[in-house]
């Protein structure tokens, strides 16, 4: 996955595409009120700056020359004008670009977001997180530059070069050429320049996803790496990524470093010619002062707008590179479907049955093979197998967060994928096997923020199900803040915050998939007796590795590798003397021993 993750990051094609930039300009579509709005105050502002040059002339040839006072105080006060105008639309323009780039990568953002919630869990499985977290920021963030400084800067450079080649073919067209002589290098230098410049970004980008992806992963296993004292070993490989990143960083900047320097030898070429070609015509008097100073200005200014294009072009080619990943995000269609005219089954029984279904992560590579059987109302079945047997599969299909490949599944004699998904998941209330609490409150964990849920609900959820006497004794008692993945907690703790979780939604039917890990005995009866609670009136099912919960199952079902193999009661599966026989002889009795006594 770690390759696969790079070399999405190191595509990096054209500067435009004409595709994406239609898709890219229905986002600005709102807004174009104001993009038109900042290109006109644009091309007013790329005509200020050349303006002033041409007014200086007009100050030396006119009123300097001939000792008129006035005239130059005409022209100074005009000078002053063009530059307040200058900086107050200077304002206004950076004010609104942003304003721009930023409700438009609003927009792209919240989209993407809603657009992730709804992929299926398929489409997790095989997507690692940091990229998809780097959709949303990164790439996002480089869609700003676009939007804001691209689009409506790349009018203003165009139009500043525009200006000022008028402003010096109207004043003098043999100068005019003169000083352009030097351009075809500019241009060449620019050119190369960028093309270097691209792959060094390139490679920074990509060192950067290495570093990121490693850092992840790192911390989140923080806990093994200090357990087997990987640590030395880790700053090892950090160092190695670390410096590869320096280095290609260094490499970028050397390409700056010579350019800029570059630019300004460039200019300071044109601007020798300007005096040496210039000065003499000047001398044989076929070329004013004025012309000169002016042309000597425009030199100066003339380079800018040239540089920045260079950097614009990057901006374009990022943005590009970056919006055919989020589009190809956006355009991920891996959805669980939605019947148009959903059954709707008013309230529920809670009778499940499985008809011959057969269930694949992967095509073909069957996980459940021809599964079938019946739940009444009410009742409660267990499930139990070994691991990997595909126990929690069974239960990610009834919820739809896969959908089945050969079958059917029905809940009340309703075909589920006839049902809404979202009334369906609303009768099934699921403990997962890993509880995940979010950054929050306890409360807002146990009503996963839904104010339908009064707050009589969450207290007495919490306590049926033995969660209240330890949130009690919390110093903020239900505000208690929750970090992330509810670190704070003990895993009993977290448990019970997930039970009581599903009992304040009051599902029909209940699934919990019992976590392995082993508490201390006083919580594990805890948690028994939650259990128990949490039964009482609803059909359930329960993947069980806790013994009594198995005994007072109405009916259990034994797995292997993907097939139901026996299925009864417990004492009809003992005497049965089959696999149940042998997993309670291997896990159980042992504990039923010690708990007896
Ligand atoms: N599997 C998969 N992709 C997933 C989840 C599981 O390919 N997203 C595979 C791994 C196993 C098989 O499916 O080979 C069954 O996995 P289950 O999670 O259903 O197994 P159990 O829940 O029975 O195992 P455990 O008792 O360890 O929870
Ligand atoms: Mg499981």
């Amino acid at each position: 996955m770690a390759n696969e993750y790079n070399t999405e990051e190191e595509v990096l094609g054209k500067a435009y595409d004409s595709k994406l930039m239609k898709r890219l300009l229905t986002y600005i579509k709102p807004y174009r009120k104001y993009v038109f709005f900042a290109i006109f105050l644009n091309i007013i502002v790329a005509a200020l700056g050349p303006l002033r040059p041409y007014l200086t002339e007009i100050a030396v040839d006119k009123y300097i020359a001939k000792s008129d006072y006035n005239g130059l105080l005409l022209i100074g006060v005009l000078l002053l004008t063009s530059l307040l105008l200058q900086a107050f639309i200077q304002y206004f323009l950076t004010y609104y670009t942003q304003y721009l780039g930023q409700k438009t990568i609003f927009d792209l953002r919240e989209q993407l977001f809603t657009h992730t919630q709804k992929l299926a869990l398929r489409f997790f499985d095989k997507t690692p997180i940091g990229r998809i977290v780097t959709r949303v920021t990164n790439d996002i963030e480089s869609l700003n530059d676009l939007f804001s400084s691209g689009i409506v800067m790349i009018f203003s450079d165009v139009f500043i070069i525009l200006w000022i080649l008028a402003f010096m073919f109207f004043m003098d067209v043999k100068l005019s050429l003169v000083t352009l002589s030097v351009l075809p290098v500019l241009i060449y230098g620019t050119f190369l320049f960028r093309r270097k410049v691209r792959e060094s970004y390139r490679d920074v980008r990509m060192h950067l996803a290495r570093l990121n992806s490693y850092m992840q992963e790192h911390i989140t296993g923080m806990n093994i790496v200090q357990i087997f004292h990987k640590q030395k070993d880790e700053r090892e490989k950090f160092y190695r990524i670390n410096s590869d990143y320096r280095s290609s960083w260094i490499k970028a900047v050397f390409y700056y470093a010579i350019f800029y320097p570059g630019v300004e030898l460039i200019s300071s070429i044109a601007i020798g010619l300007i005096i040496w070609y210039g000065g003499g015509e000047t001398i044989r008097s076929s070329l004013t002062i004025g012309i000169l100073f002016a042309f000597l200005q425009y030199t100066e200014m003339f380079f800018r707008p040239i540089r920045d294009l260079s950097e614009k072009y990057n901006i374009m080619q990022t943005a590009m590179a970056s919006s055919e990943r989020i589009f190809k995000l956006l355009d991920n269609k891996t959805f669980i479907s939605n019947p148009e005219n959903p059954v709707i089954p008013g309230r529920l029984k809670g009778e499940i049955e499985f008809r011959n279904v057969w269930f694949a992560y992967n095509e073909e590579e069957y996980v459940l093979k021809d599964i079938s059987f019946k739940i009444n109302p009410g009742e409660t079945v267990a499930i139990v197998g070994a691991t990997g047997a595909g126990k929690t599969s069974l239960i990610n299909i009834l919820t739809r967060f896969y959908d089945i490949q050969k079958g059917s599944i029905l809940v009340d004699g309703i075909d589920i994928r006839a049902m809404d998904k979202k009334e369906l998941r609303k009768y099934i209330s699921t403990v997962l096997q890993d509880v995940f609490l979010f950054s929050g409150t306890i409360r807002s964990n146990i009503s996963m923020d839904n104010d339908d849920i009064p707050e009589e609900k969450i207290i007495s959820s919490a306590k049926l199900v033995g969660a209240h006497k330890f949130i009690d004794s919390l110093p903020k008692k239900y505000d208690e803040i929750v970090m992330e993945r509810g670190a704070t907690l003990s895993v009993g703790q977290k448990q019970l915050i997930s039970f009581a979780r599903a009992l304040a939604y009051d599902p029909q039917i209940l699934i919990l998939d019992e976590a392995t890990s082993s508490v201390d005995t006083e919580t594990e009866i805890l948690i028994q007796k939650a259990i128990e609670k949490l039964l009482v009136g609803r059909t359930a099912i329960v993947i069980a590795h806790r013994l009594s919960t198995i005994q007072n199952a109405d009916k259990i079902i034994v797995m292997h590798k993907g097939e139901i193999r026996e299925t009864g009661n417990h004492q009809e599966l003992l005497a049965n003397r089959g696999i149940y026989y042998k997993l309670y002889q291997l896990q159980y009795k042992d504990q039923e021993v010690i708990r007896v006594s």
